[in-house]
């Protein structure tokens, strides 16, 4: 429903209608392999929720990679992920030095979730630089991946690839040089203005999260609620995204899609809990939005 000329509030059956329907005899391999790159030490909780979200929003598959000492705590804590060990900075997160090893898991891959957790060592920063400007595929980037940009402004202009960027208003300061306050007072202005410089799809979270296109359009969400405001929430919406990245779905619509979902999830928690449900209620809860959404 367009509000004014180019802001636009989704309805559901506009968002249901970007989710394709599965055929009968669809297989893992219809519905894409997503490499979701995250963590760091203590932030391994954010890795697994990321990854777990994308095998809930229906991902065929999907592989972490995470710094290599990190492996044997990693793996209990995703089961149906894979996941591969790469080589990580002296503080413990991911390095260059694991560029080529990415580039080889990028080969098959169909998306690329990247940044939960990550840290933003020198190593880190390097890393993502260089994946910017080689990758192909598209790419959802959130957390220490938004903060590792906004220490190296100059890499968003090299990317190839379809990008989303998913700040909360405190990674959106970050980007911007702004303070938290001044994007909060000017979010429209602030998303719409950096989609169409940066030629991104920028996410500007929080209450009524923004999804701004390089073509000025602007959605707002009408989904989502307080009880989602603590740690990891975040951290669930890119593994969404980035699963509807590797389903095929264009940037534009799994931008949408995700947050569309994410938030009618936290809506559908808020029905039995105000607040107090975790991001890992989130995950737990995907399918049933998923199906509250295309019933
Ligand atoms: P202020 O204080 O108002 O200026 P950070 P993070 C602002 C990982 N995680 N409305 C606010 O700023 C992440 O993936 C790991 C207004 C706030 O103080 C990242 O890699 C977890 N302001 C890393 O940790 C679980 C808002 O931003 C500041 C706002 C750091 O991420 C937690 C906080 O931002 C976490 O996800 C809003 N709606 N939202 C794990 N279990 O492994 C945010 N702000 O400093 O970037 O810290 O978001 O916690
Ligand atoms: P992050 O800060 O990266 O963990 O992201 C928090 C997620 O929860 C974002 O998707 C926000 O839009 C969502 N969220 C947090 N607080 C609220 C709120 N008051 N209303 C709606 N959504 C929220
Ligand atoms: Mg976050």
């Amino acid at each position: 429903k367009a509000q004014s000329p180019h802001i636009f509030l989704p309805e559901p059956h506009d968002i249901a209608g970007l989710i394709p329907a599965r055929a009968f005899n669809a297989h893992k391999g219809s519905f894409g392999h997503l490499l979701v790159l995250a963590g760091s030490p203590g932030k391994t909780g954010a890795a697994a929720l990321c990854a777990n979200a994308a095998m809930r929003s229906g991902a065929g598959l999907v592989t972490l990679g995470v710094p290599e000492k990190l492996m044997p705590v990693m793996e209990p804590m995703v089961v149906e992920p894979m996941t591969t060990a790469l080589a990580q900075t002296s503080s413990g997160g991911l390095d260059a030095a694991a560029l080529d090893d990415i580039i080889t898991l990028l080969a098959d891959k169909a998306a690329l979730a990247l940044g939960p957790g990550m840290g933003t060592d020198s190593g880190t920063q390097e890393l993502i630089k260089s994946i910017l400007a080689i990758a192909s595929v598209p790419m959802v980037i959130d957390a220490d991946g938004l903060n590792c940009i906004a220490k190296n402004p100059d890499i968003l202009a090299t990317v190839k690839a379809p990008v989303i960027l998913t700040p909360h208003p405190g990674e959106m300061a970050r980007l911007t040089g702004k303070t938290t306050a001044d994007i909060q007072q000017n979010r429209m202005e602030t998303a719409r203005n950096f989609a169409e410089k940066q030629k991104v799809i920028l996410v500007l979270k929080g209450a009524q999260t923004l999804v701004a296109y390089p073509d000025g359009a602007v959605f707002i969400c009408p989904t989502g609620n307080p009880g989602m405001a603590c740690g990891g929430m975040g951290d669930v919406l890119t593994g969404m995204i980035a699963a509807f990245l590797a389903q095929d779905l264009s940037p534009e619509s799994a931008a949408l899609a995700g947050v569309y979902l994410h938030g009618l999830c936290g809506d559908l928690l808020a029905e039995d809990h105000a607040f107090g449900f975790s991001a890992s209620d989130m995950v737990a809860g995907i399918p049933q939005a998923l199906t509250t959404l295309l019933s």
